[in-house]
């Protein structure tokens, strides 16, 4: 018998048929929504690792999210589905420092691992909306609001040092982390068969992970990952976790970062990192297309991000914790050090998006010839972000360069 069949048997699996069943048996969702009432159950899990179904009812909807015993897309690959249960701290932590920017918890099921969550079916997956050239003005603004209040709010400076430790002690998320430590920061830099490079772009793979200084940069940025305990970080803040809807008459625009399960105490650059090697992700896309306009606009995003987040973070900091020793100074020591871990984070979320496993659509729905040319650029743009990123002042310069990088000018 297989590890996953073996945990299969472990806990019941949900199915289209089986959730009004199950919102019948769990207190806190039949207060919700009556199971007698539901109209629809889709199953709309498209993701790497777990199965997400809204479920539509006469006097409301929600969403119930399950983690599957193994990676969804490579079922022969087990993996823990403990994973939820740090998906509902995460969220309510989160929801807590930052109210508005994360899906509403209604449930935590650590039995059957399940979370039920807000339906935010009138949102779109930014990643998409970005591919078809859509710009959601303030998106970019929100995620950096989002991460200076998680970064305050559950790290030392919010918390002070006894419910820091706690909540670090609580957080420890090995199985998660792993899965980075070797998708992100190890695979793409070592022979492995995860990796599938494109024979036109073997030798882009070889300059670039085979550069001394790539490599040193990396392996930093991987210590950084394993050892910096500095908040409670989303732990996977790509566009693909993240909801957007425009504001339009009446309606204000939305912006929520959800599958917070890879959360822990990690490095909060971490996260601006990832979203910013998603923007450089979705903006090579544009250039292999010849939309510079709107691979122009993209890159700018770097810049909105990271001001929003400098901006909430400073506003956040005469309510620190210990205030004796934490001065001004240390303020600007922490977000410099913040712009160093994203600068690398950024890169190293980028790269591994062209080379090893869990690649993305907006490269992979290019035909082949355009593919190699946003490959090319990506590497490129990462390489420039890990040699000279972390001395080139402030987001702004440094992602004009990173354009002309994946315009092959560099
Ligand atoms: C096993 S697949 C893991 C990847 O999917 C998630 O979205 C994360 O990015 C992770 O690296
Ligand atoms: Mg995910």
């Amino acid at each position: 018998m297989t590890a996953a069949v073996e945990a299969e048997q472990a806990y019941e699996i949900l199915t289209v048929e089986t959730v009004p069943r199950y919102i019948a048996e769990r207190p806190a969702l039949r207060g919700l929504i009556d199971p007698a009432q539901i109209t629809r159950v889709r199953d709309v899990g498209d993701g790497n690792m777990n199965l997400v179904f809204v479920v539509e009812s006469s006097g409301g909807n929600l969403v119930l999210k399950q983690a599957l015993p193994w990676v969804r897309i490579d079922p022969t690959w087990p993996i823990t589905p403990e994973r939820n249960r740090f998906e509902a701290q995460a969220l309510r932590a989160h929801g807590s420092a930052a109210p508005g920017l994360v899906p509403a918890i209604y449930d935590a099921d650590d039995a059957r691992h399940v979370v039920a969550i807000e339906d935010l079916s009138d949102h779109r997956v930014w990643r998409g909306a970005l591919n078809e050239g859509l710009r959601h003005e303030g998106a970019a603004t929100d995620l950096g609001h989002y991460v200076a209040r998680v970064a305050f709010g559950t790290s030392v400076f919010g918390l002070g040092a006894e419910a820091h430790k706690a909540a670090v002690a609580a957080s420890v998320n090995p199985e998660l982390c792993e899965i980075t430590e070797d998708l992100v920061f190890t695979e793409p830099y070592i022979r492995h068969e995860h990796n599938k490079i494109l024979p036109a772009n073997a030798q882009d793979v070889a300059d670039y992970a085979g550069d001394p200084r790539v490599r040193t940069a990396i392996g930093m940025a991987k210590l950084a990952f394993m050892t910096h305990a500095e908040a409670l970080i989303h732990g996977d803040l790509h566009t693909g976790s993240v909801l957007v809807r425009a504001e339009e008459p009446g309606r204000a625009r939305s912006t929520r970062a959800f599958d917070v399960e890879f959360a822990f105490y990690g490095p909060v650059g971490f996260d601006i990192g990832a979203l910013w090697g998603n923007f450089v992700l979705a903006a090579a896309r544009a250039r292999a297309l010849g939309d510079d306009e709107h691979a122009t606009w993209v890159l700018g995003l770097a810049e909105e991000a990271w001001a929003a987040f400098r901006a909430e973070f400073t506003a956040l900091w005469p309510g620190r914790a210990d205030p004796r020793v934490y001065g001004d100074g240390v303020l600007e020591g922490f977000l410099s050090g913040v712009y160093g871990d994203a600068v690398a984070a950024g890169a190293a979320k980028a790269a591994r998006r062209v080379i090893g496993f869990s690649r993305v659509a907006d490269i992979e729905t290019l035909p082949e010839d355009v593919r190699v040319t946003a490959i090319r650029g990506v590497l490129r743009a990462a390489r420039l972000l890990l040699v000279e990123g972390a001395a080139t002042e402030g987001p702004g310069a440094l992602f004009d360069r990173v354009g002309d990088a994946l315009a092959g000018e560099s």
